[in-house]
């Protein structure tokens, strides 16, 4: 078995999005439309079960606020909450407010450099994608993926594995062939039900989930100098994750 592909998630697995993107997005945009909804970080955390800005607004309404008389079009309404907090979210990324996550850009130069094929597979708005690499990773990067697979792409969000099968179909290769990288349980229930060997990188929201399947699970991926912890899984005896690595994980 050989190496060809990386696919990536992006919320919470290359750069901290939720807490201080996408979380002040949607609360901003609740605060313009006169809304006293607010979701404050504890809330959040709780409200990230659900992928998807849209499902999770209603899931919002459904779970937290049965005070909520909704209007005949609440689905209208959703929408266009979501296009808003989408245009607050690509303006926070698009001021470079939200950084990469340690070891993601020297990784993915190194992957590309090593001839290993990228790609993305997000429940995210692809807007949101496109901004943030271009203005955290730098200009151009989108071009390193050849496939950036997003949001309502597929109508099954993650835990589904859908939009990990479609960016393998788009890419024409093999689970097998690939290593897939996320941060959540959700995320990984989508790779793993895709049959993709996957990475976990855990962050605050995610790490007393739920991991089993993981090939490996570790703090970050590490830079030469500040070296990642191994939380679950095997150590390879390094103490940052480079090709190297990804090659003996994809063997092991
Ligand atoms: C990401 C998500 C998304 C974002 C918001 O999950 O759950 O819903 O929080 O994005 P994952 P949108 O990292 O597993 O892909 O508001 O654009 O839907
Ligand atoms: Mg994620």
């Amino acid at each position: 078995m050989t190496l060809h592909a990386l696919l990536f998630d992006v919320d919470g697995t290359l750069a901290d999005t939720e807490r201080d993107g996408h979380r002040p997005a949607f609360n901003q945009a609740f605060a313009d439309a006169g809304l006293d909804w607010n979701w404050d970080v504890a809330l959040y955390g709780k409200l990230l079960a659900v992928t998807g800005g849209k499902e999770r607004m209603k899931h919002y309404i459904d779970r937290y606020r049965p005070d909520y008389r909704k209007p005949d079009n609440f689905d209208e309404l959703v929408a266009e909450l979501h296009k808003a907090k989408t245009r607050h979210y690509s303006a926070l990324a698009a001021r470079g407010g939200i950084p990469m996550r340690a070891g993601v850009k020297r990784l993915l130069a190194e992957a590309r450099a090593a001839g290993l094929r990228l790609a993305i597979a997000t429940t995210t708005t692809p807007e949101n994608v496109t901004v943030l690499l271009e203005h955290s990773l730098g200009p151009g990067t989108q071009d390193w993926f050849e496939v950036i697979a997003a949001g309502d792409v597929v109508p099954a969000k993650k835990p589904a594995a859908d939009i990990y099968l479609y960016a393998l179909e788009k890419m024409g290769l093999a689970p097998a062939d690939c290593l897939a990288f996320e941060d959540s349980e959700n995320g990984i229930r989508a790779s793993r039900g895709a049959g993709l060997k996957t990475l976990v990188t855990v962050n605050d929201y995610t790490l007393d989930h739920d991991f089993s399947g993981a090939a490996v699970v570790l703090s970050d991926l590490g830079e030469p100098g500040a070296p990642n912890r191994v939380i679950a899984g095997p150590d390879l005896g390094q103490s940052f994750v480079d090709v190297a690595y990804l090659r003996a994980l994809h063997e092991s």
